[in-house]
């Protein structure tokens, strides 16, 4: 998904100009990126260069270089065309509009053939990050990822400080991840980072020596690191938390095999299951299996409830391939209040008595219609849901025998099924669809809107009220946001 994809048609707003960038000393992955937000503010940008083009834009070319260029190309460039550093640009996009071009912006003095100044360094600094956004919520970060070398060290780095417990150095790594996720160029040297949001100095080490030695000591130790590997370990089980995790590094057990023999041990019902299908459950779950899921849960939900509307959530939504579970939303628009909360009690049942049903916990809704949405980032929503873990057969996955290797018929697969009422789906569907993306969303409206926003409705506290939707891009204009799709939201 994401850049392979085509481009959605934009609005044309400004029918004036048509602009052509020009790759030659910019690249081709600038060059889209600088294509695409030029469009999605209104622009008409061609791919190729014609005879309508009213305006070249040039990164870091004389324009001595661009009059050569044009040379080459068999198209006659009219005299009025404007040949323009990528400045000009860069304030049309702060702007929302084009801006007069002056002579400053001209590489090329119009009316006449020589050559304008060069371009100056300091003017030309990448697009990119001038208009980089402090929220996720205002950057769209697709699965692409230029600077996985970054993230994933900042993800092991961020990953240790949540083991020990220190919230503000996990949330200074992963802000940071979230950042280089949405930069549609890779970071070559430290003058790429300049101007990033969300980079502190520790940050920016650790950045530097990847750059330099191509890793980072501190990742390196981290990774050697033996509480790190047992906390990873510990956790990787449905049901352990960083508290057991603590509890079993303490009393010396550094393996899962020397835990699950103790019989001093007491496990929760969750921790049985985990251990039970532990093979199972760290194998992602792919998309092939998510589908085949779905058709399960569509089968199952649509028997006792024919409107029901189910949505798959979670990473899947987001485009993403492979999840640690499937995450479903479901709603009716028909549903009274009486039997909402039946529906999932039935299936459960129904997937006992077929012998589906590997574990669940289900967790009756706390829901209350006049609750102001939740101040905590991270608070946990008031819907009736259910926790599962399912038994899929290989035969009912598209693509064969997934995962089969020890004559077992079935994968255990995590499933998690959310029911809400008709009129909150939208604010659900914008929690359960996730990642960093939302939580800075809830963010972004307590501190720049005065609203409070979490997965049952939007508040606006200045008008005391509560703002209805019915879709998610309703929500984003509430916020006064851009819409970002689904698979923009992989911060
Ligand atoms: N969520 C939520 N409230 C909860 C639990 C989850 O709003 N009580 C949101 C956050 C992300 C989304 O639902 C799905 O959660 P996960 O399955 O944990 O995340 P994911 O993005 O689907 O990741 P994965 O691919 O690992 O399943
Ligand atoms: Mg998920």
């Amino acid at each position: 998904m994401g850049t392979s994809m085509a481009s959605p048609p934009y609005d044309i707003k400004f029918r004036d100009l048509v602009l052509f960038i020009l790759e030659k000393k910019m690249g081709t992955t600038r060059r889209a990126f600088l294509m695409e937000l030029a469009r999605r503010k209104g622009f008409r940008v061609e791919n190729e260069l014609s005879d309508s083009v009213t305006h070249i834009v040039a990164e870091n070319n004389s324009g001595s270089d661009v009059l050569e260029w044009l040379q080459v190309q068999k198209v006659s460039a009219s005299p009025q065309l404007e040949v323009l550093d990528v400045s000009w640009l860069t304030e049309c996009m702060r702007a929302g509009e084009p801006v007069e071009t002056t002579g400053k912006h001209q590489l090329v003095v119009r009316g006449d053939d020589s050559a304008g100044p060069s371009p100056d360094p300091q003017k030309t600094a990448p697009l990119a990050v001038e208009t980089m956004s402090q929220y996720a919520c205002q950057r769209r970060t697709t699965l692409n990822n230029h600077n996985r070398v970054f993230t994933d060290a900042f993800e092991v780095l961020a990953e240790n400080y949540e083991f020990r417990e220190n919230e503000g150095s996990y949330l200074t790594f992963m802000r940071a991840a979230s950042v280089l996720k949405a930069l549609p160029f890779p970071i070559l040297s430290m003058k790429d980072t300049e101007g990033l949001p969300c980079l502190r100095d520790k940050v920016k080490c650790v950045i530097e020596e990847i750059i330099e030695d191509g890793e980072s000591s501190e990742v390196k130790a981290v990774l050697n690191d033996e509480r790190y590997q047992s906390f990873k370990l510990f956790t990787s089980v449905f049901g352990v938390g960083l508290k057991t995790s603590e509890k079993w590094f303490r009393m010396g057990f550094r393996t899962l095999s020397k835990i699950k023999s103790d019989q001093t041990l007491k496990f929760t019902r969750m921790q049985k299951a985990g251990f039970l299908y532990y093979e199972d459950l760290v194998s992602c779950v792919t998309r092939a299996e998510a589908e085949a899921v779905s058709v399960l849960v569509k089968e199952a939900i649509w028997a006792f409830l024919p409107d029901a509307v189910i949505t798959m959530t979670g990473g899947f939504r987001r485009g993403k391939n492979i999840g640690h579970d499937v995450d479903f939303l479901i709603t009716s628009p028909e549903i009274t209040e009486e039997e909402e909360p039946q529906i999932l009690p039935k299936v459960i049942n129904l997937w006992e008595r077929k012998g589906l049903l590997l574990y669940y916990d289900l967790v009756e809704s706390t829901f209350e219609k006049l609750k102001l949405p939740s101040r905590k980032v991270d608070a946990l929503d008031h819907f009736q849901k259910c926790f599962l873990i399912l038994k899929l057969h290989h035969q009912r996955v598209d693509c064969g025998k997934s995962g089969q290797q020890d004559g077992k018929s079935w994968k255990a697969i995590r499933v998690d099924l959310v029911m809400c009422p008709y009129e909150r789906r939208a604010f659900a569907l914008l929690g359960w669809t996730g990642s960093r993306f939302e939580r800075d969303l809830r963010r972004f409206a307590t501190h720049e809107r005065k609203m409070m926003l979490d997965n049952h409705a939007l508040y606006d506290k200045t008008k005391r009220i509560f703002l209805k939707a019915e879709s998610e891009e309703e929500i984003f204009a509430h916020l006064g946001l851009e819409y970002i799709d689904p698979w923009e939201r992989n911060a």
